[in-house]
Formats: structure tokens, sequence, C-alpha cells
């Protein structure tokens, strides 16, 4: 087979880039190793800032995220037994659309399905080569039989795990990490939302966040140690959490109900430099990672397909090689911000095995001045809603 760009992975960032490809006109291959039913099994992000709205607008999926999206314009910070509302929409004038990652998926893989586009799926070995020359190449095993793809570029949409940034000598690349000693125990349950917009709750116990999917689909976290596991954490063993974390109003107000879905997620800060090796480029979680708590993961991951799909179009319509050549720079810029953000929001929410006195009095101090400060307040509403792309 060949293609003008061969994508791998059907994740937001794989589907997304091809979807504007191909109305752009640029052939593109999808090759994926798991099953659309794995991919959208996968229960994650949940909140999509305006640019992530802008690109699925022009990608043409946005239709059904009109009709069922929450439009949010504030979110509620809770500690010391009191929410805290910081209004996004007075503050800096946006919002953001509440609208689960795995409804993105199925869009995309909806619109793609539609207009026929090939996305290869359970493809097993997939391998890169020469992407350091004019004729890279995608190798994948499909039904027992070895198959290659030649291209003119290689997009590796395919997460923190994939193999596209594991196939980038060493020495090629500068890893930046920091690995946070807990992580997320996440709970889906068809349950009214405890309120109305997102409450991240600080509490001696650890951090905790009530979210939504809809009006009747609930997303909650807890912050758990990073050696707990899933299985240990009954539905009622996490609501009793859950509840002690949160200030009276909010635990008063908690629905509870059977889990739909129930999974940890580790927390780690990550980026690689650069986001280009060749003629191949690194979009969305292969190119970075960032704690679920600023909600920048998927987000991010639009943002980059934004700026290499204009880049291809930029090359393969007027010849025009700049946007590509400037497409890690201009990535990189806006993900050392969000990098920023939810570290920033991490160490401000969660507690820290290690911290001492003086650092649990820091947190108090800038809880505090964040609901107390207008300007604070402004600092932390136009990084959640996303700054400029
Ligand atoms: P993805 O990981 O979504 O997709 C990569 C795709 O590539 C997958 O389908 C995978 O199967 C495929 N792939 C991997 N290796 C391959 C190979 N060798 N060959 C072919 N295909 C391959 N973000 C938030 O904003 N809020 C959250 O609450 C949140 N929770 C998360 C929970 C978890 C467990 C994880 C891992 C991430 C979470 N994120 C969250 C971040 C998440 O939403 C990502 O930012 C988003 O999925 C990024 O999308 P992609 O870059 O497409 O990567
Ligand atoms: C979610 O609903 O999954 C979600 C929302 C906000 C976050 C992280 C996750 O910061």
């Amino acid at each position: 087979m060949r293609t003008q760009v061969a994508i791998i992975g059907a994740g937001p960032a794989g589907l997304l880039l091809g979807q504007l490809l191909a109305r752009a006109g640029i052939d593109n291959i999808i090759v994926e190793q798991r099953s659309p039913e794995y991919v959208l099994g996968r229960i994650r992000a949940g909140i999509l800032e305006s640019v992530t709205v802008d690109a699925l607008k022009r990608a043409g999926v946005a239709a059904r995220l009109h009709e069922e999206g929450l439009v949010h314009d504030g979110i509620e910070i809770a500690f010391n037994g009191r929410r805290h509302r910081i209004d996004l929409h007075a503050l800096v004038g946006r919002s953001v659309t509440v609208y689960g990652q795995t409804e993105v998926t199925r869009d995309l893989m909806d619109a793609r399905r539609a207009a026929g586009t090939t996305t290869i799926y359970e493809a097993e070995d997939v391998s890169l080569h020469d992407f350091d020359s004019a004729r890279p190449l995608v190798r994948y095993r499909k039904d027992g039989m070895v198959r290659e793809i030649q291209c003119d570029y290689i997009a590796g949409c395919d997460g923190f795990h994939g193999v596209s940034r594991q196939s980038v000598p060493q020495d090629a690349m500068r890893i930046f990490e920091r690995v946070y000693p807990f992580g997320w125990l996440g709970l889906l349950s068809e349950t009214p939302p405890v309120a109305d917009e997102l409450v991240y709750a600080s509490h001696e116990r650890g951090f905790a966040l009530c979210s939504m999917r809809s009006r009747h689909r609930s997303r909650y976290y807890l912050q758990v140690a990073s050696s707990e596991r899933a299985e240990d954490w009954s539905d009622e063993r996490f609501w009793q959490e859950l509840r002690s974390r949160l200030d009276p109003q909010t635990a008063s107000a908690l629905v509870t109900g059977p889990s739909i879905e129930k999974s940890i997620a580790p927390l780690r800060s990550f980026v690689c430099e650069p986001m280009r090796f060749g003629q191949l480029f690194l979009a969305g979680d292969a190119a970075h990672i960032v704690p679920p708590t600023g909600a920048k993961g998927l987000n991010l991951a639009a943002s980059d397909v934004l700026a290499l799909a204009e880049g291809f179009e930029g090359h393969y319509r007027h010849a025009d090689g700049s946007g590509l050549d400037g497409y890690s720079a201009r990535c990189l810029r806006r993900v050392w911000k969000a990098e920023r953000f939810s570290w920033w929001m991490t160490s401000l929410l969660h507690r820290f095995p290690d911290a001492d006195a003086f650092s649990s009095r820091m947190q108090q101090a800038e809880l505090d001045y964040l609901v107390g400060s207008e300007a604070a307040s402004r600092a932390l509403a136009e990084n959640y809603v996303g700054l400029p792309y």
C-alpha cells in the first residue's frame, strides 16, 4: 500500500488528524493495534477547551457535541469544608465544554467510516522504518501476513506507550519527566452529578474530583497511592472515601450507585523534545503527558494535531514547508505552559507523602490566595479554559 501520511494510532489524536487531512484532500491511512471496541472502552478525559471544540468543528464532527455537550462557565475548588467558585466566563470571557473523550472518539470513528478512509485495526507488530529518508515505511502484521505502507510522512499518534517515540534513537531526543507518588482511581456511574459544575476537592485524606459526562452520568476520582489496585476498591469503599473528602454541602448531595467502570491512572509529567525526527512527527500523548488535574491531555493532543494538519496542508497544497519545519517549536511552546499549569494544579490540590508542615502551610496559603484574589483566580481561569493556540 502507499499513502501520503501514515498515522500510527486511532485514539483522538490519530483520528482527528486523519479527519483533518482527509478534508484537505491529503491521503492517509491509520494503523491501530487494538479493536475499535477496545479503543472506545477506555474511559479518559472529559473537558474540552474551545480550541478543541473548534478543531472538531473544522473536522466536521461537532454536531453531537453541540447537542449533548454541557457548557460550563465555572469550576469549584473545595477546601477547609467550603466550596469556592472560580467564574471562568466572568474572569476571562470563555468557558469549557463537558463531553467525554469516548464520545469524541466515537464521532471521529463514525466520520472516518462514512468517508471510507482506511483504518487498519488490530494491526500487530507495527514498526517504523527509514523515517530519516524521503521514503519512510510502516510495517505491520495482519491476519498472519506482513504488510507494508510506503508513505511520505509518518504521524506518531500512538500514545505514551506507543512504538513511534520508541523508534527514535535515544541520543536524538531529550526527555523531561516527573512521576508523582500517587494515581487517580476513577469511577463512572449512571448517577446524577453531585453539582452543576466540577468540584476539585483538596482534603487531608487526599484529592478528590467530582466530574460528569452528562446530567445522568458522573465521573469521580480519588487520589490513591501508586501501589493501589482498582480491584481492591469496592463501590462501597469508594463512595465512603469520596464522601469523607468532600465538604458537607457536596457530601450531602452525593448520589451513589453501581460503578460502570473503575480504573487507576498513574500521574506523570513528561515531554519529549523535539517532536519531529525527519519524516516522523509525534503528536499527543506520544510526545507529552500531563497529570489530568488541569484537564489538558486531550486538549494538547488536539492543538498538536491542528498544527500538524496545517503543516501538511501548507506542504501539499502550497509547497510551503514552513508549517512542518516550525511544528515542534510551535507545539512545545504551548505544551510547556500546559505542563506548568497541570503540575501547579496537581501540587496545589494533592497530598504528598513527604510533605512537611511548611509545605502544608504553603498549600493552604496558595488556596486562600487563589480564591481571595481576582488576579490569582484569573490566572487559573485563563489556563483552565486553554491558552491561545
Ligand atoms: P491515546 O493513548 O488516546 O491513543 C493512542 C492510540 O494508539 C491508542 O488507541 C493505542 O491503542 C494506539 N497504539 C499504541 N501503541 C500502538 C502501536 N504500537 N501500534 C499501533 N497503535 C498503537 N486527559 C484528561 O484531560 N483528563 C483525564 O481525566 C484523563 N484521564 C486519563 C486516564 C488514562 C488511563 C490515560 C492513559 C490518559 C488520560 N488522559 C486524561 C489523557 C488522555 O485523555 C490523553 O491525553 C489522550 O488519550 C491523548 O490522545 P492520543 O494522543 O490520541 O493518545
Ligand atoms: C474527567 O471528567 O474525566 C476530568 C475532568 C477534569 C479533570 C480531569 C478529568 O481535570
